[in-house]
């Protein structure tokens, strides 16, 4: 018994990690700052990438899939066993704030996303002029997420402001969801 609720513990050493956004956002970006890699040579994501992090003794497996439009239609095929959601928006791309605040609803409404912990990046915040964290609270209508836990981390996949952080918050709430059952 002991050593089947060990294992089942030492499964959840692991976590998987959505990340998704609209095209642009800087979502591989922000992988490969937290990486350590060069960022300087990124180009759009047509499939999907995943990366595996050490992170506080837990593996976690970030999904990284591409967020143009007509891509949209497969992150549904990414969903399963998600325990966490990273949504990235571009503080620079106020045209795009509507298109944005209807694909996070969507996905919120999303029967195996359900149980998974939100964190929402602000990315490009390094940019002059860009929109705030209140400007994405009332553009994305947060308050209105009942479904989800969420927090909201303003960041820069360029200098790697936040993005330790984020990972932080998002680990923390993973977990004590894991360990209530
Ligand atoms: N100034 C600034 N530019 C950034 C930042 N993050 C990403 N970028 C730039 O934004 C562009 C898009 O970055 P990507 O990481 O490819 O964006 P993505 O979300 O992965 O895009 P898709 O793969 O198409 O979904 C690149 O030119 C990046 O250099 C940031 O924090 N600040
Ligand atoms: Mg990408």
């Amino acid at each position: 018994m002991l050593s089947i609720l060990r294992k089942a513990r030492l499964k959840d050493k692991e976590m998987r990690i959505l990340m998704l956004g609209l095209d642009n956002a800087g979502k591989t970006t922000i992988v490969k700052q937290i990486m350590n890699e060069d960022i300087t040579t990124v180009s759009p994501t047509l499939g999907f990438i995943i990366k595996t992090i050490d992170f506080q003794g837990y593996k976690l497996n970030i999904w990284d899939v591409g967020g143009q439009k007509t891509l949209r239609s497969y992150w549904r095929n990414y969903f399963e066993k998600t325990d966490a959601l990273i949504w990235v928006v571009d503080a620079t791309d106020r045209l795009r704030i509507d298109d944005c605040r209807e694909e996070l609803a969507g996905l919120l409404l999303e029967e195996r996303l359900m149980g998974a912990s939100l964190l929402i990046f602000l990315n490009k915040t390094d940019v002059a002029g860009c929109m705030t964290e209140k400007d994405i609270h009332e553009g994305l209508r947060l308050d209105a997420i009942k479904t989800h836990k969420w927090a909201i981390f303003p960041c820069s996949a360029m200098t790697g402001k936040n993005l330790h952080e984020g990972l932080e918050w998002v680990v923390q709430d993973a977990k004590d969801r894991l360990f209530l059952y």
